[in-house]
């Protein structure tokens, strides 16, 4: 047990539980959408990885900024946007965030700053670090929170940004989401070493490997990395090894790793599962409790699966708006 499982209220152990599994039945329904051909294109899910954002998120103000890649419909979910836009966007409708015309990897709400949605591996940390260049040139209070994957990390541009963040000392916060895998090639293939958090050392950036398959682990280091940054220190990295349980994208033969490992993962450090033994224990948490949240969670899914297929097809002449042209 850690020391912050105490420092937070049943409420709050409660409302992290409904949020990951949100996220889970979310992207297990965005699965059966896809097979039944109500979603197309690309489309990665981020099941097993859940604890990483709601732990995230759980120790940031509504000010602060996210980016992340193309895995996002959790991060999206976790910074509070309406399941229903995200769904309808991926199903290609006005209802939508970015009215149909974006998908899984195009979505955007400045309403809750959440800035994409990036298909560019890589790309949005140096947008990242830019968010928290305006954040302290604007003399803001807020962070930024750049999530990253452990492919990402191997990007020369992340770098450039993790120098010019360190130099300036912005409010930037760097997550690798370490999920072992980047398409089929594992971090052993890839990485001439393999520990990646050890890459904020060669640019004065403090940094820390987490368990990210438990969401107490994720917010203690997150809490920590907050207060520096919010103490006008500089950025901070943290690596955070997580899996996913699904395949890269929906098309994925899963031939680079063993079913026993995914298994293994499923069985025995699942984080929602292990978080809820432990609040079970910690706050009496009865099975009244869990069964509400389940229906609650379930009704809502209903809510946002009829949206997403009632909401109407963009107009076609949507062809033609939200487009840049060149002079
Ligand atoms: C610059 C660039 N190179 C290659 C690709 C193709 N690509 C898409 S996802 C991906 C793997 C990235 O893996 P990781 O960063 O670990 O994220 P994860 O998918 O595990 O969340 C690659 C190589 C791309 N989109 N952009
Ligand atoms: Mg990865």
């Amino acid at each position: 047990m850690t020391q912050f499982a105490t420092a937070i209220s049943k409420a709050d152990a409660l409302k992290y539980y409904e949020d990951m599994l949100l996220i889970r039945r979310f992207e297990e329904r965005s699965a059966q959408l896809y097979g039944m051909g109500l979603i197309g294109g690309f489309c990665h899910l981020y099941i097993g990885q859940e604890a990483v954002v709601v732990g995230i998120q759980s120790v940031l103000n509504p000010e602060d900024a996210v980016i992340t890649a193309y895995r996002d419909h959790g991060h999206m979910l976790a910074c509070g946007m309406d399941p229903k836009g995200v769904m309808a966007e991926l199903t290609g409708r006005e209802g939508g965030f970015s009215k149909g015309k974006g998908g899984s990897m195009h979505m955007f709400s400045r309403e809750k700053n959440f800035y994409g949605g990036h298909g560019i591996v890589g790309a949005q940390v140096p947008l990242g670090a830019g968010l928290a260049f305006a954040m302290k040139y604007k003399q803001s209070t807020a962070l930024s929170v750049s999530y990253m994957g452990d492919g990402a990390a191997h990007q020369g541009q992340v770098y450039e940004a993790f120098n010019m963040a360190s130099l300036w000392k912005l409010p930037a916060l760097f997550i690798i989401e370490n999920n072992n895998y980047a398409m089929g090639t594992s971090v052993a293939r890839s990485s001439s070493v393999p520990d990646l958090y050890v890459r904020g050392a060669g640019f004065g950036i403090p940094s820390k490997q987490v368990d990210g398959m438990d969401l107490f682990k994720v917010r203690e280091a997150a809490a920590e990395a907050v207060a520096h940054i919010r103490a006008g220190k500089g950025p901070y990295l943290l690596e955070i090894k997580t899996y996913r349980y699904r395949g890269h994208s929906m098309s994925d033969p899963g031939n680079y790793r063993s079913k026993d490992e995914v298994e293994d993962m499923k069985t025995n450090h699942d984080p929602i599962q292990m978080f809820l033994a432990t609040i079970q224990k910690d706050f009496n948490v009865t099975e009244a409790e869990i069964e509400a949240i389940e229906t609650r969670v379930k009704e809502t899914m209903k809510e946002v699966v009829e949206f997403s297929k009632s909401s109407p097809e963009p107009d076609v002449s949507e062809l033609y708006t939200d487009i840049l042209v060149g002079e």
